[in-house]
């Protein structure tokens, strides 16, 4: 090896060769960008983050997002350099390394701490899960708020408990990406001067040079976004770094993009800065020739200098280590000082709920009139918040309709940095993005809620999916749920949406009947600390069910159960319901017992929580034996035959709606009382055929 390379220059270049190396044992992965952006994950992670390796889950640590997923061993050799500890189930670090070199030999491989792409909750130091390209950044809008939200809130003279900074790293496609732009957008609105973005301005993205589809000027675009825009000329240029991540730190007002010209794949002799590199094993040969240049030994595969390693520890990673000292200690004083708010932050950082969080949880006496779920929802929301300090959100433009304002004193209002500890958000008209933020909100501890149309979940879609994958409670609260809708007609009537979020493993999806039932939901969804779940709510008026008469509705709890049972107790139908078709179900019921036939009504407002149910409770809910089933739900079949078995009926949509009046296209499509029991007694009299 050449000793005259400076020590900094061993350690980038330990970074570019341990990923070279990886991508090449793995035979797949990303080489180019981790070779590329090794000066700028050395700057960071050795002299700017501020983290303790010892303690991954510091709670005021800086954050630091990859949303380039795809060069996740530019974060893996970095965490093992840094030497980043493990963190166990119990939240305490295990003394053992996130990132071992074992794990960097085995990258990509079933087990390993060094997944394909980085992944929440499985590599310590990773802190969130990127590859989707554009959530990254729009988690790392999500993280600043939450700074400024924390600060606002727990901070007291004296007492920073919370200052951190949050940090992403971006390539074309995440700013290429409509929710990379609406994240943006908003965090300039918002002047979150907390959040810095660096960009690999590498012009090459996987199809070739970015020329063939991205020739705005970037730079502009982050300017009139409000953003503090610099620029460093070359990557390897550490002083350059150095001075603009000064100048993030100096910005008083605005988030900063750092747009840093890069060359995909450096140092690779044919492939540098070609797209091939992007994707690929860069191959024997290239590999060799890189270690060459980088003057590295060419024959010696996961090499880590010992000196690099003592070298990143020592210094600023020392001092971090003494600031986490320091602020546990203050977190100690500030127990005593503000008992209240301490045991609030615990929870917080636990995920639990505060004490009396469910006190007089809200119910709703029975009314034949009725009220919207939606309406139901904006009540439990504004009880349960008025409970839980940190349950906060807001929607996408749609506040007034989703019933997501929270309108007591104690709500302080609007989110903005002037008005730090607002719990309503403003997200704008911007699902996809407001997906991704929320995200970064449950990221720091917080309970944010997100409101929109539930057909617009569809551009809110990948963003919940993450959400589900990476186990975060985030609240969707989704009005409008169904051709009950009306007027506004196809375009805003969900049909295919209910199967789309059933079909997201970890996402527990809730359609309400009524009021109570809306209720429990929230119970439900508050007591969830590892997914999310989405509340479906109806635009129309529901009847409040009388539960004098029929079963209460903590059975939501159970996802389905038996709403009114059978004359006589032994149902020869079954008459599955969700939300507001349950009512018509009540009312099928009642019409098919007058003629004779014992019918039980079972309202399933949730699949997920049912089956979460031991199989004895399921099978006393939909006895085997009774196979003469209609389930009923203004939304597509799809799905619905694990219920219904190949005897059974769906009262439902098979089509896009219409624009018209709720009621004339409840009849035009079918979903009234009248087909139900038509279909009850085809499915009966097939049977006895
Ligand atoms: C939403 C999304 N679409 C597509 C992809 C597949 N993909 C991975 S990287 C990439 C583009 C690569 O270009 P760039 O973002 O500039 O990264 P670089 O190769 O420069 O590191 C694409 C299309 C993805 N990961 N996410
Ligand atoms: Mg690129």
């Amino acid at each position: 090896m050449n000793r005259a390379v400076s020590v900094e220059q061993l350690a980038i270049n330990t970074i570019r060769t341990l990923s070279m190396d990886a991508v090449e044992a793995a035979r797949s992965g990303h080489p180019g960008t981790p070779m590329a952006l090794a000066p700028v994950a050395y700057v960071l992670f050795r002299e700017r983050l501020r983290y303790d390796p010892e303690r991954p889950h510091w709670p005021n640590r800086d954050r630091f997002v990859l949303s380039c997923g795809h060069a996740s061993m530019l974060l893996y050799a970095t965490l093992h350099l840094a030497g980043v500890q493990q963190v166990g189930p119990d939240g305490q670090p295990t003394g053992e390394l996130a990132v071992p070199l074992e794990a960097i030999r085995q990258f990509r491989q079933l087990g390993s701490r060094c997944p394909g792409h980085p992944e929440y909750r499985h590599t310590s130091g990773v802190e969130t899960t990127t590859g989707p390209l554009g959530q990254g950044v729009a988690n790392s809008v999500g993280m600043a708020i939450a700074a400024k939200w924390l600060a606002g809130y727990f901070n007291r003279p004296g007492f920073e408990l919370f200052n951190f900074r949050v940090y992403a790293l971006c390539s074309d496609g995440d700013l290429m990406e409509g929710i990379g732009a609406e994240a943006a957008s908003l965090a300039g609105h918002l002047q979150l001067d907390n959040l810095c973005w660096i960009y690999d301005d590498n012009r090459i993205t996987i199809e070739g040079p970015t020329s063939l589809a991205f020739s705005e000027d970037v730079g502009m675009r982050f300017s009139s976004y409000g953003w503090n825009v610099l620029r460093v000329a070359d990557v390897n240029e550490l002083g350059c770094l150095r001075s603009a991540l000064d100048g993030f730190n100096q910005e008083p007002d605005r988030p900063t993009l750092i747009i840093v010209r890069s060359i995909i794949a450096w140092g690779a002799p044919t492939k540098q800065n070609h797209h091939e590199a992007h994707g690929a094993p860069l191959g024997d040969q290239e590999v060799r020739g890189a270690k060459a240049f980088y003057g590295w030994p060419e024959d010696q595969q996961f090499l880590v200098p010992p000196e690099v390693v003592e070298h990143f520890r020592q210094g600023h990673l020392a001092d971090c280590h003494e600031q986490a000292d320091q602020w546990y200690a203050m977190l100690a004083e500030y127990r005593k000082a503000y008992p209240d708010l301490a045991e609030q932050l615990d929870c917080l950082l636990e995920g639990r709920l505060p004490d009396g969080w469910d006190a007089d949880w809200p119910s709703f006496p029975p009314d034949p009139k009725g009220m919207a779920t939606r309406v139901a929802s904006g009540k439990v929301l504004n009880h349960a918040a008025q409970r839980t300090a940190w349950l906060l959100g807001g929607s996408a433009d749609l506040g007034p309709s989703n019933r997501t304002e929270l309108s007591f004193p104690e709500a302080h209002g609007d989110f903005s940095v002037a008005n730090p500890s607002g719990r309503n958000f403003h997200f704008g008209v911007r699902e996809h993005a407001m997906g991704g933020i929320c995200n970064g909100l449950a990221l720091c501890g917080l309970r944010p809620f997100a409101g929109t149309f539930f057909v617009f979940t569809d551009y809110m879609r990948p963003s919940m999916r993450l959400a589900a994958m990476m186990g975060l409670p985030v609240l969707y609260i989704l009005t409008h749920d169904s051709i009950g809708v009306g007027e506004d007609g196809p375009t805003h009537q969900p049909v295919e949406h209910l199967a789309a979020l059933r079909a997201i493993p970890n996402m527990v999806v809730i359609r309400p009947a009524d009021a109570n039932e809306t209720a429990q939901a929230y119970r439900v969804a508050l007591q969830r600390r590892d997914g999310p779940t989405a509340l479906v709510l109806t635009r129309q008026n529901l009847p409040v069910l009388d539960r004098s008469k029929l079963a209460p509705a903590d059975g939501l709890s159970k996802g389905a159960y038996v709403l009114s049972e059978a004359a006589g107790g032994k149902p020869d139908v079954l008459l599955i319901g969700t939300g507001s078709e349950v009512h018509l179900c009540l009312a099928a019921q009642q019409q098919l017992q007058a003629e004779g036939i014992p019918t039980r009504v079972i309202s399933m407002p949730s699949w997920e929580l049912f089956e979460a149910q031991p199989a004895e409770y399921r099978k006393e809910v939909l006895p085997p034996s009774c196979l003469a089933r209609v389930a009923v739900e203004a939304g597509v079949r799809q799905g619905w035959e694990r219920y219904l078995g190949p005897q059974g009926r769906f009262v439902g949509m098979n089509s896009f709606g219409a624009s018209a009046p709720e009621k004339v296209l409840y009849k035009h499509f079918g979903i009234t009382t009248e087909a139900i029991v038509a279909r009850a007694k085809e499915a009966l009299q097939a049977l006895r055929q």
